[in-house]
């Protein structure tokens, strides 16, 4: 059988599994590489004088970890500058926030390249390589240019922009182009896929066969699939009646003094709608002050990428927002938002989940949204909470027993608000059922699975 490698931007350090310690995508890919052997290469999130090359490899449980340093310019203009300022911005529909720079362009280039050069020589023949993300788009046509014959796989685990927003992009042309070195390419749902399709085939002429499953372009043919991303199901599940959740959950239902808490927990990103979600919050207190001191809402969110701009800005907004409503509405003994800006282990999460009346989870863009499902997972089946869900999460598509709101209506916030906190048990527990048969179907290896299953069922190209 083939060992896989697996790259992606960052490594998780070997661990053992279902520890529980770990987020879902860490767990899946380590099982992959487990049960096929293999090494993950990325970047080590270390900075170094001067890019050397040098690998650093651990041995694992099963497989093998395999990182580079980056210099300063290379974080810089790849990191924080093309992934984070460029691609994440445009490929969650904001134009206004993309920079567009040929400094950020290059640097990513040349990055990618960096790490064809220096991964190259771990690829065996027979060996399956599967890529991780939008940080390493042109990655695969780099391995093509040195040479490397294997299978080549390509997962995306954010949106991809409509064609008109893409088209905004001054590298669009090229940077899609360097797809077409991938066998398969992945995306969380249709209409990612259908955004792809729709560039390559509009734009630039590609064309598509075996019923949209194949997209061919100046003589390269490239599978695309829809492969959803699950969590680890069972894990999430054992961890929410882990001694340390259930101690968490009574710690939270005692503090709640009989209030339903509504749980938000979200990278602070501006991509998960957060000011938004504060903002239909208040409009449900305001425009039902009878239900208002009996309910508050606990939003978590540990800061992330806080040396890029916009997530300053996001972070100073949600301050100041948060401060407001508390200040416009608190009461003695009532405070309607506690907003919290760290991280949690993953067993406190689960039992933050398993005490809440309402999962509030409204991204503005989301490539699928991984919490909604960790919510589901977490809850009591004999009185599961309520999930309440965007519509523009890819996780949305799956789980259409969540009452489904526009994130950007702060009256459908509102009313989806009310609707969670009247809604009868047995329709509470039907609704949750029905998510998590599904949840529990479509896992986190069922997903890994499913993209292996077709990579691997390439035909290897002839010497
Ligand atoms: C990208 C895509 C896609 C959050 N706070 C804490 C914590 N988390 C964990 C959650 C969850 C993960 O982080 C977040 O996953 P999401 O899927 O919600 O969002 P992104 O980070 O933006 O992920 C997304 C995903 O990739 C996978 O393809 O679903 O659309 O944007 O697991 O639980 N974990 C801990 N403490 C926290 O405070 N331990």
């Amino acid at each position: 059988m083939s060992r896989l490698i697996v790259i992606s931007n960052r490594v998780s350090a070997p661990q053992g599994s279902h520890s529980g310690a770990q987020g879902g995508l860490a767990v899946a890919l380590e099982s992959a590489l487990r049960e096929m052997g293999g090494i993950w290469f990325g970047w080590s999130g270390e900075q170094i004088e001067s890019f050397s090359g040098q690998v650093n490899l651990q041995r694992g449980d099963g497989y093998t970890t395999a990182t580079v340093d980056l210099e300063e310019q290379d974080i810089d203009e790849y990191y924080n500058g093309y992934a984070n300022r460029t691609l994440w911005p445009l490929f969650h529909y904001r134009i206004d926030l993309a920079e567009y720079e040929r400094g950020f362009a290059g640097g990513y280039q040349r990055v990618n390249e960096r790490f064809a050069e220096t991964v190259r020589p771990l690829v065996e023949a027979e060996d399956s390589v599967w890529i991780q993300d939008y940080h390493m788009i042109p990655l695969g046509q780099e391995l093509r240019k040195r040479g490397c014959r294997n299978r080549i796989g390509f997962f995306l685990h954010t949106p991809w922009p409509p064609r008109r927003l893409l088209a905004t992009l001054p590298e669009a042309h090229e940077l899609v182009e360097t797809l077409f070195a991938y066998d398969v390419i992945g995306f969380h749902t249709e209409e990612w896929l259908q955004s792809f399709c729709d560039f390559a085939t509009i734009e630039m002429g590609a064309t598509s066969e075996e019923g949209g499953d194949v997209i061919r372009y100046r003589g390269r043919s490239v599978r695309v699939m829809i492969c959803p991303i699950g969590i680890d199901a069972d894990a999430f599940r054992k961890l929410s009646e882990s001694e340390t959740a259930r101690r968490t959950c009574e710690q939270m239902q005692l503090s709640a003094v009989g209030r339903a808490m509504i749980v938000g927990v979200d990278r602070l990103d501006y991509s998960k709608g957060l000011e938004e979600r504060f903002l239909g919050y208040e409009r449900f207190l305001t425009e039902h002050p009878e239900e208002r001191k009996l309910v508050f809402l606990l939003q978590i969110a540990p800061p992330s990428r806080a040396s890029v701009q916009s997530y300053q800005h996001i972070r100073n907004a949600l301050e100041g927002l948060s401060g407001r409503i508390n200040g416009a509405h608190a009461d003695l003994d009532w405070v309607p938002i506690r907003y919290v800006n760290q991280g949690y282990p993953r067993d406190v999460l689960a039992g933050v989940y398993r005490a809440s009346r309402i999962g509030l989870v409204t991204p503005l863009r989301d490539g699928m949204n991984l919490v909604a499902k960790e919510y589901v997972a977490a809850q009591d089946p004999e009185d599961p909470g309520v999930l309440i869900l965007s519509r523009f999460a890819g996780a949305a598509e799956q789980m259409r027993e969540a009452v489904l709101v526009n994130p950007y209506s702060a009256e459908e916030i509102s009313d989806a608000i009310l609707t969670a906190l009247q809604m009868p048990r047995d329709e509470r527990i039907r609704r949750w059922r029905a998510m998590m048969d599904g949840i529990e179907r479509e896992d986190v290896m069922w997903w890994r699975k499913r993209f292996t299953d077709a990579l691997t069922a390439v035909p290897v190209a002839a010497e």
